[in-house]
């Protein structure tokens, strides 16, 4: 048995990150597909603490909140990090991550038709930040020498971006680069190359 299991609707979502980086780390898991009827028929909902998917069990322990997981993976698999300012630096990225997916989701299910093209002439403003931090770094990741939750954090989000606007890291030769290497590192490269990352939509309401 896995130890992880991950109960969410099918799509990458919310989970797009986190499954990227239990597969990067050699880590199995078990997908719980819940459908839209099941959601709003049965008594799920009730039963998780924000009334909300994703759910992520280790073991018999229960988190939700999806970048909860990425930091409880980050801790358990050294990739928060090797000293409290440098987990505070994957924190604080993250969270400009999370400021960005949070931009894209409300475009994504509220203002699609009419906001997207904005949303794009936009873009450049938000990736820029994150150009001029891995234009700086000598690792190639965003904080420190080693691979943490938020580089896997940006790269889901960089990977969403390209399907949205696929020239939109063209000016930025940094992002190029940061997604190309994350993609080519083989356990990524194998997930992404799979039926269970290629099978789910980006997100629930086919818009992408
Ligand atoms: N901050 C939460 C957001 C969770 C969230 O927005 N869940 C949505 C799907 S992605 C949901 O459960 N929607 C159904 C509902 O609210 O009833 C996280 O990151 O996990």
């Amino acid at each position: 048995m896995p130890p992880y299991t991950i109960t969410y609707f099918a799509v990458r979502g919310r989970c797009g990150a986190l499954r990227i980086m239990l597969s990067d780390q050699g880590q199995e898991w078990k997908e719980v597909v819940v459908s839209f009827d099941e959601w709003t028929k049965g008594d799920l909902k009730k039963t998780c603490v924000f009334g909300q998917l994703p759910k992520f069990q280790d073991g018999d322990f229960v988190l939700f909140q999806s970048n909860t997981f990425l930091r409880h993976l980050g801790r358990k698999h050294g990739a928060y990090g090797k000293n409290d300012n440098e987990a505070a630096l994957i924190d604080m990225f993250n969270d400009g991550v999370e400021d960005l997916r949070n931009k894209y989701v409300k475009m994504i299910y509220q203002d699609y038709d009419t906001g997207k093209d904005a949303y794009i002439k936009d873009l450049p403003n938000h990736l820029c930040k994150f150009e001029a931090v891995l234009a700086k770094s000598k690792s190639g990741f965003l904080v420190g020498d080693s691979i943490s939750f938020a580089d896997y954090s940006l790269f889901e989000v960089l990977l969403n971006h390209q399907v949205l606007s696929p020239n939109c890291l063209d000016s930025f030769p940094a992002l190029k680069g940061f997604v190309q290497k994350l993609s080519s590192r083989p356990k990524i490269k194998a997930f992404l190359d799979s039926d269970a990352y290629k099978s789910l939509p980006i997100n629930g309401n086919g818009k992408q």
